[in-house]
């Protein structure tokens, strides 16, 4: 079984995205766990990009999910996690681009959106105490400043909250539009699949846009591809003049 090691934050989406795809291509995989901010400067050090996920294969440094992607598809070819057929593959690439520019982009500007209000709850409910390079009440001292340096990071201000939580229900519709026209929720997932779905483990863990999500085709994808539950962040957090985007 061939090696690699993902250097990951527990429980971020793009990060989840590529352990699963690991996974399905059979790799050996250990995982060094970083806590978000912290794993700035260690990336850049590491894979020269300060981002997560980045993977060391045997002799080799590879960092962005898309780029992961693919540099696994040309390593191990079987399953594919794109199709061979090159109208069916830009399809594929199409989605996955979505996933990753547009979709992962405000999932995770949502998620800091609500922790604002509430940091420490937010995080603890969602952090994997087990996955954690510290104990999780010295990570939590963190919180508070954590979320400020995530919210400036990302540039999200009020406007991008309000723009975001009035946008979410719409990326909703594409995803599902996107099961609906066969390009990702087939029996085999694909690289778009494990991009866009990989997002709902987080949405799903926030109260606040649980009524957003119900009954949705692409939850149900989620959860075959991703099953569990990533944490329980309860409903009420955001603002009611917030919460009111949520149509
Ligand atoms: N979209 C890229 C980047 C992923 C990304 O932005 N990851 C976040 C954590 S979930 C991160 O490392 N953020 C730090 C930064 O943006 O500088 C990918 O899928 O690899």
């Amino acid at each position: 079984m061939t090696k690699a090691t993902l250097w990951q934050i527990p429980g971020s989406h793009p990060c989840e995205a590529v352990e699963k795809a690991l996974d399905l291509k059979g790799f050996d995989v250990k995982t060094v766990n970083l806590l978000p901010v912290m794993h700035k400067p260690v990336q850049k050090v590491v894979f020269g990009q300060p981002t997560v996920p980045g993977v060391v294969f045997e002799g080799e440094r590879v960092v962005g999910s898309r780029r992961i992607m693919k540099r696994l598809d040309e390593m191990v070819a079987e399953p594919a996690l794109y199709p061979a057929d090159p109208a069916a593959r830009a399809k594929v690439e199409e989605a996955e681009a979505w996933g990753d520019d547009v979709f992962q982009a405000a999932v995770r500007r949502l998620l800091w959106a609500v922790a604002r209000n509430q940091p420490k709850t937010v995080l603890t409910a969602i952090a994997d105490p087990d996955s954690l390079p510290i104990p999780l009440s010295v990570a939590m001292l963190s919180a508070k400043p954590m979320t400020a340096m995530e919210l400036k990071i990302h540039g999200i201000t009020d406007e991008v909250v309000r723009e975001d939580l009035s946008s979410l229900g719409s990326l909703l519709d594409h995803a599902d539009a996107l099961i609906g026209s066969g390009v990702i929720g087939g029996d085999q997932p694909n690289a778009a699949d494990l991009q866009i779905l990989s997002s709902y483990r987080l949405l799903n863990a926030i109260g606040d846009f649980s009524h957003l999500l119900e009954g949705r085709p692409a939850v149900a994808a989620a959860a075959k591809i991703f099953p569990g539950s990533i944490g329980n962040v309860p409903g009420g957090i955001l603002p009611a003049d917030e919460r009111a985007l949520l149509v």
